[in-house]
């Protein structure tokens, strides 16, 4: 997948986009990620970006001629791939892994991130998608952009190894995970539970089928709604309803 990111901040992602997953998805050429510089497009020889608003009032705003450039120079950089634009913003969609899934399946991505107190309304004809990464407020959409592009990233093929695989996931199954241990067998007087070290298999999914269940039911009842249960874990739920009223 190709991706550009417009921002007035190129530098804050260099990190991020390095290390990990993305650095190494990078390196194999299953992502190729492009940060462009806001001011590199602004017709001002001081390389501004922002203007007073119209009407009065306090803060900038971001113009909409550069950006609409930043877009126009990827576009013709890019060619025939079809791309989608993207607005960070509390006002947007909110990302979940539905989202991320059906976003990863496209081709081309084009994330501008805004600063100041808004953007000229005129940008948003560019726009195909707003996301938001929840209810607050930040202090640029460099951020959320980032987020984006890592719940994404992990949708793709070849960016997690096999054995790190996403159907395990919390929130794949439409459920919270379930709890994990590794070596040593007691830590601070905490026991490995006895049936991840029995090597029954059956057993020990059925046991994480269980945990998953009663953490979601605990942590995020709410995520049952949205999911087809068979019989079966219908019971489980309603046994574990019960010891929940026990304990
Ligand atoms: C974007 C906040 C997406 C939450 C962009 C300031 C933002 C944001 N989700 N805040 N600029």
């Amino acid at each position: 997948m190709k991706i550009d990111i417009i921002t007035i901040f190129p530098r804050m992602f260099d990190q991020i986009f390095e290390e990990s997953m993305i650095g190494r998805a990078r390196k194999n050429g299953i992502l190729d990620i492009k940060i462009h510089n806001l001011r590199d497009f602004s017709e001002n020889k001081h390389r501004i970006v922002d203007d007073r608003p119209f009407g009065g009032g306090s803060g900038m705003v971001l113009k909409a001629e550069p950006v609409y450039k930043a877009v126009g120079y990827i576009k013709k950089v890019t060619k025939k791939l079809k791309s989608k634009i993207i607005f960070l913003s509390p006002q947007g969609k909110a990302l979940n892994n539905k989202v991320a899934i059906d976003l990863s399946k496209e081709k081309h991505l084009i994330f501008i991130c805004a600063h100041y107190e808004g953007v000229d309304e005129r940008v948003m004809k560019l726009i195909d998608s707003e996301i938001s990464i929840g209810d607050y407020v930040l202090t640029g959409g460099e951020l959320p952009a980032m987020v984006v592009v890592d719940a994404i990233a992990r949708f793709m093929p070849g960016v997690i190894k096999e054995n790190e695989s996403v159907e395990k996931d919390s929130f794949f199954n439409g459920l919270l995970d379930y709890p994990h241990y590794t070596r040593p067998r007691i830590f601070k007087k905490a026991k490995v539970p006895d049936v991840l070290l029995s090597g029954n298999h059956k057993e020990i999914e059925k046991w994480r089928k269980k945990q998953s269940f009663k953490n979601t039911l605990l942590k995020r009842p709410e995520l049952f709604k949205n999911k087809n249960l068979t019989e079966e874990e219908i019971k489980l739920v309603k046994e574990l309803k019960k010891e929940q009223k026990n304990d």
